[in-house]
């Protein structure tokens, strides 16, 4: 009778196993027969209410049935495990076949990509590119420049000041300071072109923005003279402009050269005819230049009655600008995608 009863829970338990498909079922059926409060735990009990030699006998078969049952319950817990692992891998399946998505490749700002070709017109003709603070002090930026305080030069920068009582400083409004910094380093020859970024405090429109580029070019050696500064300045916008460039130097003032000039190449647009693009004037200025003022040289210690050197200071948006028949300088810095993908030649 008791063997009988042992017999169904074994068929019942096998039953439950075999139709157990997941980790929750294996788990309320391992309760359920295996567990503390579980079917062979009762079957244990009923060994209080038999006899004395019945007992080995029955203590031993419920023992052989907890082992046969673990055993059953180990083997089709890795049949579980193994069907859900393999329904899991069938779901998350990858197509190696499926053709990749093509990653978009960023380009280069296009003010970038016209540093980097004005430096290599620059490298060229003999010149090293650096860089120089954006922070910087206004002995640089202007005292150093013969631009003293309460010069009314001073004005004509519309500077942002970052400190100013100690020590004045500030975001440089021009690319000039380099001057100073690059002859108090070097001893002459010297012939450089600093690129970078300049702030000033305007009021913006198509064609002033309160964030720019500038390049400054500075060439310092004996018997330089205007005929060199005007050669290597033709040469320039020619290589960026075409050939056929013709170029114009008028008189100008800036407190750190002498002479100091304005530089213009003949309208791109209407060829000198006069247009809107030039004003009507059939000229286009594009930097201002001049002789380093005898002053800035000995400023760095360089004796001005050897040494006589040129500099310019030119703004890239305004070139790029020129170049690409932009008519708003605000659309280079207003990360707009649409605009910013026309200029997409070069990715490194
Ligand atoms: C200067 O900044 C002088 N340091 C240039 C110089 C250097 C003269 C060496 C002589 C010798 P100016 O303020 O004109 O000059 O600026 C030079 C160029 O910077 C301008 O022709 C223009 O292209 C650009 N620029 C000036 N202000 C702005 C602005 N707000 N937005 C965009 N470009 C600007």
């Amino acid at each position: 009778m008791v063997t009988d009863q042992l017999d169904q829970l074994r068929r019942d338990a096998q039953k439950g196993l075999d139709s157990a498909a997941t980790t929750n079922e294996l788990s309320d059926w391992h309760a359920r027969y295996l567990g503390r409060k579980g079917a062979l735990t009762d079957a244990m009990r009923q060994l209080g209410a038999l006899s004395a030699e019945e007992r080995p006998a029955f203590g031993k078969a419920v023992n052989a049935l907890k082992t046969e049952l673990s055993e059953a319950f180990e083997a089709r817990q890795e049949i579980v495990r193994g069907a859900q692992l393999d329904a899991r891998l069938a779901t998350d399946a990858i197509d190696v076949t499926l053709p990749g998505r093509p990653l978009e490749l960023g380009t280069l700002h296009p003010i970038t990509q016209l540093i980097r070709e004005v430096s290599s017109i620059f490298a060229h003709l003999g010149f090293q590119t650096i860089e120089g603070p954006e922070v910087e002090d206004a002995y640089y930026a202007f005292d150093a420049l013969n631009i003293p305080k309460d010069h009314p030069a001073r004005d004509v920068w519309d500077t942002i000041f970052v400190q100013s009582e100690s020590r004045e400083i500030v975001l440089r409004p021009h690319t000039s300071p380099m001057q100073v910094r690059t002859m108090e380093r070097l001893k002459p020859p010297v012939r450089v072109i600093v690129p970078g970024r300049c702030y000033r405090y305007e009021a913006l429109d198509a064609t002033h923005e309160w964030h720019f580029q500038q390049v400054e070019g500075l060439a310092v050696d004996e018997h330089l003279t205007m005929t060199d500064l005007k050669g290597t300045l033709a040469e320039f916008a020619r290589q960026l402009f075409g050939p056929q460039r013709k170029v114009r130097f008028r008189c100008d003032y800036f407190p750190f050269v002498e002479p100091g000039v304005d530089f213009a190449i003949d309208c791109m647009v209407c060829h000198g005819d006069g247009c809107r693009v030039c004003k009507g004037t059939g000229w286009i200025e594009i930097l201002g230049a001049g002789m380093v003022h005898p002053n800035v040289l000995a400023n760095v210690g360089y004796d001005p009655d050897k040494y006589t050197g040129w500099a310019f200071g030119c703004g890239f948006e305004r070139l790029a600008m020129l170049k690409y028949g932009i008519t708003d300088i605000r659309a280079f810095y207003q990360s707009d995608l649409r605009f910013l993908s026309q200029f997409d030649r070069a990715t490194a």
